[in-house]
């Protein structure tokens, strides 16, 4: 049994592998804020610290005596890093470096959370790691910076690392109601309740959708193969799906019939966002990951038990 700290541990992703390690007989400390987790979403048998991990004395607290520690927190929202740059910037990179300062006196090995968002607009498709990395947004050079970080944590500090670049994570407990929710959470909660969803442009753009079970299984075997030199690999299908068939799909799961309201295209969108999956899958040893239409089914299930582990069950009105 070994002991990990798990940041944002009361979020989306962090939930889930919380309770996958407790599953396997590990401890659990999760260090969280709060901020966009919930309370209801701790691991039963995790331990909370709530606190800052941009406040170096909170996080040396959580890494204090741990085996290793999966770094999963940040403001995860490319239009917050729009809003408020300096306050993202600070949890994001800032937050980062107190986490892989505070890993330094052990020498704990950290697997943390990227995102495709370092690539901008990918030339290439799939995109493969070593694709030039070109953000279009705050998020994406903060966690290019997280990347950067970790490389200095490797060379100058001895800290083993590994950066996972998630592609589109989907799965229960992504919040369907905050206007920086993911595409498939809000779909999922609309057609659930047979109503409309809202397309943003033609609808033709695609995304590599992940399941979080499969996030899961990648932070796991990511554990052991963090190493100084810093890798950083992507976490994603390598399948693309296109808005509307997506929207098809989910209303096919749910019996509903699908009425499609077209919106003008988001401001700087990314037309087609998909992943070479195979280093991953070589590195990390993956088993095929979860089909799209399973994953669905699992967050329409969900959906359909009233949405256990939100703040506030998906479909009432948020304060
Ligand atoms: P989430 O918002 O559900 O979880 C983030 C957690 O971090 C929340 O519980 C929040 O309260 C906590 N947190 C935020 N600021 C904090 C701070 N200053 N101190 C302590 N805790 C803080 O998001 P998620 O979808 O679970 O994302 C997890 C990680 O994966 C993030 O690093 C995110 O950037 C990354 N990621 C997610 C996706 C996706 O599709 N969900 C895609 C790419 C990358
Ligand atoms: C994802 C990440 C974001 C960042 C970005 C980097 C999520 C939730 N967001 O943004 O954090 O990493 O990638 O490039 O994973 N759409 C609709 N109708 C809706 C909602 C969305 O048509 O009601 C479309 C949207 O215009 C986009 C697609 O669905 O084309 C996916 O949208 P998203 O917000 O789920 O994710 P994305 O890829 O914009």
């Amino acid at each position: 049994m070994a002991r990990f700290c798990v940041t944002g541990g009361c979020g989306f992703i962090g939930s889930h592998l919380s309770a996958a390690l407790i599953a396997r007989g590990h401890s659990v400390r999760v260090l969280d804020d709060l901020s966009t987790g919930s309370r209801a979403n701790l691991a039963p048998g995790a331990a909370l610290l709530r606190g800052d991990i941009a406040d170096p004395a909170d996080a040396r607290a959580a890494m204090d005596g741990v085996d290793g520690c999966f770094h999963l927190a940040a403001i995860a929202s490319v239009e917050r890093g729009v809003q408020d740059w300096p306050g993202t910037h600070r949890v994001n990179l800032s937050g980062t470096v107190a986490i892989l300062d505070a890993a330094r006196a052990h020498r704990v090995p950290v697997v943390y959370a990227s995102s495709a968002a370092v690539y901008g607009d990918g030339p290439v498709l799939p995109i493969p790691e070593d694709a030039p990395t070109r953000p279009l947004s705050a998020y994406g050079a903060d966690k290019l910076g997280c990347e950067q970080h970790a490389r200095v944590a490797g060379a100058v500090h001895g800290i083993p690392t590994l950066g996972l670049r998630f592609f589109n994570v989907f799965g229960p407990r992504q919040d369907p109601r905050s206007p920086y929710s993911g595409v498939i959470s809000i779909f999922c909660d609309r057609l659930v309740r047979g109503n409309a969803v809202e397309v943003f442009g033609d609808g033709e753009q695609t995304r590599d959708f992940v399941y979080v079970g499969d996030v899961v299984a990648a932070l796991l075997a990511a554990m052991p193969a963090a190493s100084t030199a810093a890798p950083v690999l992507n976490l994603c299908t390598g399948q693309p799906t296109s808005v509307r068939a997506l929207a098809a799909t989910v209303a096919a799961l749910c019996g509903t019939p699908l009425t499609l309201n077209h919106r003008p295209p988001r401001a700087g969108e990314i037309r087609h966002s998909l992943g070479a999956p195979d280093r991953a899958r070589e590195a990390l040893g993956l088993a095929t990951p979860t089909s799209l239409r399973d994953g669905l089914a699992e967050v329409v299930a969900w959906l359909k038990a009233g949405s256990p582990g939100l703040a506030v069950p998906a479909g009432e009105p948020s304060v």
